[in-house]
């Protein structure tokens, strides 16, 4: 059989579904299986795919407006040197090791999440249309996807977005298409569908945002995304070489400290933590550097493409300073979709999957792909 790309893709894929299913069966080795904690992994690039193979047959700048443009919304982050990754290896995916000593610069960082106030004002001011809310673009779509891929038919390059969708319905922890949909009329201001709306969300954080929305955004406030170094750096709040941006004490232990799912997911939501989908911003206690919702709430979008083993990168006297991520992305998954760093988790973590609620979780994010959990907040030079 002659392997052409396309079919070597859909025997990788067929190959890390056996793997992912091997592994969530027979490891509980929380370094190693990878799978299981990929319930976020997402893209739109892959639904998509999955909609083309199932349909065979198709015919195939700075402004003055800025509600953020105050430090009164952002804190000063000192300079320092750092341990940057895991600091408890058990509880964390290989990408967050090796743990290594990063230095980090002053800056100013928002106190929260980009509001969907905010981001209305952004929209109004400029007449932004995120990417959520154009006709998905072929030419750029086809470099995702295998070689010899058919163009779908136009109702399936209609605008959408990925949303999360509860169900009691589950028959295993692999198949994050139970409770990820790709969803025609999703974006930012119709977060759970065409049907849905932000009126009286006006701070809670904005989401259906990619990583080039999120950049639009930046500069039009005069700010830029943070380095996923600055994010974690601000995340831990002064502390050193804690687990979360509160310290080293259960998610689930005393007051409620961040949003995420509490219960067993993706089926059964206590609310716990008073919420079961996203939260106004700064509910809960902020960490030392007065940030709120560092942990938890929606995925913060950082500038740094994604790398896994990023971390492993020597440096010359062994400390990285200010590093900006690798040169391009690398994800072996879906090696053609372009992908950048997140981090913080989101109210959909849960210590059953990823905890990513935890300070050194970072995961992929297709850089054009929004979802209803994925949000951002922005950092700003001390001198510009
Ligand atoms: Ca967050």
């Amino acid at each position: 059989m002659n392997l052409t790309k396309k079919n070597i893709s859909l025997v990788l894929f067929l190959f890390l579904i056996g793997a992912c299913n091997d592994s969530a069966q027979n490891s509980k080795d929380s370094t190693s299986n990878n799978c299981e904690k990929a319930c976020c992994e997402n893209s739109r690039t892959k639904h998509l795919l999955k909609e083309t193979l199932n349909k065979p047959q198709v015919s195939t700048g700075d402004s003055l407006q800025c509600l953020q443009d105050s430090t009164m919304k952002m804190v000063y982050i000192p300079e320092g040197v750092y341990t940057m990754g895991a600091s408890n290896p058990k509880m964390a995916l290989k990408r967050e090791l090796p743990q290594h000593q990063v230095k980090v610069n002053a800056f100013y960082m928002d106190i929260h999440e980009v509001t969907n106030a905010q981001f209305s004002a952004f929209v109004a001011s400029t007449g932004y249309k995120t990417v959520a809310e154009q006709d998905i673009d072929w030419e750029i779509l086809k470099q995702q996807l295998p070689e010899h891929t058919p163009k779908p038919s136009a109702d399936v390059l209609q605008p959408g977005s990925m949303v999360f969708f509860p169900s009691n319905d589950i028959y295993n922890l692999i198949d994050i298409s139970q409770w990820w949909q790709w969803t025609k009329g999703a974006d930012w201001q119709h977060p759970n569908g065409p049907k849905s709306n932000i009126i009286g969300k006006e701070n809670e954080p904005v989401v259906h945002i990619c990583y080039h929305d999120a950049l639009a955004y930046a500069k039009w406030c005069g700010k830029r995304l943070p380095t996923e170094a600055e994010w974690e750096w601000a995340g831990r709040g002064g502390l050193k070489d804690q687990i979360y941006p509160w310290g080293n004490m259960s998610v689930d232990k005393g007051t409620p400290k961040c949003n995420s799912w509490t219960g067993v997911f993706p089926t059964r939501n206590t609310k716990a933590d008073g919420f079961e989908g996203i939260a106004p911003v700064m509910q809960y206690q902020a960490n030392g550097y007065g940030l709120y919702d560092m942990a938890g709430n929606v995925w913060e979008i950082c500038s740094d493409w994604y790398d896994e083993s990023y971390y492993s990168v020597p440096s010359a006297n062994g400390i990285q300073d200010n590093p900006k991520g690798p040169k391009t992305w690398s994800y072996p998954l879906e090696p053609n979709d372009p992908k950048r760093v997140i981090r913080g988790g989101s109210f959909l973590c849960n210590d059953s999957y990823c905890s990513s609620y935890r300070v050194s979780a970072r995961m992929p994010n297709s850089q054009d792909t929004g979802m209803s959990h994925t949000g951002f907040r922005c950092v700003k030079d001390i001198r510009p």
